[in-house]
């Protein structure tokens, strides 16, 4: 399937295939997508040269107050924000076998790290979907025997 890289307005706009599949990618697959986010994606700069598996705009609330970040699920795996408007790398949330998500409602959805639970916000209602592919990806990650070493 065609990759849409630069759209940033939706939160599953990487592909409409299952997000299994992506997970399983043939090496020559992969790079060629790599090559391609490489080329088109503005978000590519942020990613270490990882693939972007999923992304979106999320709003990530501290406090009282959320700022809206456009989120990128990578392989490796990892989770970064991006500040939109400025272009700047805001951070990333840790990865690790205590990692746990849970979706509150359609459009919130928590991730439960060791040290902070994240709080987020889908403006779209898919907070489901972020959930199962970030549940997909920790299995992948740590639950399956046929991972990429
Ligand atoms: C900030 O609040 C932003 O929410 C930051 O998010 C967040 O950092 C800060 O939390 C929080 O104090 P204000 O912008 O209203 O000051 P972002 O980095 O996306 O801009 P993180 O990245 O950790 O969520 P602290 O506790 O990390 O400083």
């Amino acid at each position: 399937g065609r990759i849409n890289t630069d759209e940033s307005g939706s939160s599953h706009s990487v592909d409409k295939e299952p997000f299994r599949y992506v997970l399983q990618l043939a090496d020559e697959e992969r790079k060629e997508r790599i090559e391609r986010q490489r080329k088109e994606s503005k978000w590519h700069q942020f990613v270490e040269g990882n693939l972007i598996l999923k992304m979106g705009l999320i709003d990530k609330r501290k406090g009282l107050f959320a700022r809206r970040r456009q989120f990128l699920l990578t392989e490796g795996p990892h989770l970064y924000y991006v500040d939109p408007e400025n272009m700047v790398l805001k951070g990333e949330i840790p990865w690790s076998p205590q990692l746990r998500v849970e979706a509150k409602n359609f459009k919130t959805y928590f991730v439960h790290t060791p040290n902070r639970t994240y709080y987020l916000i889908d403006p779209e209602g898919n907070a489901q979907e972020w959930c199962r592919a970030i549940e997909e990806m920790f299995r992948y990650t740590y639950q399956s025997s046929n991972h990429r070493q």
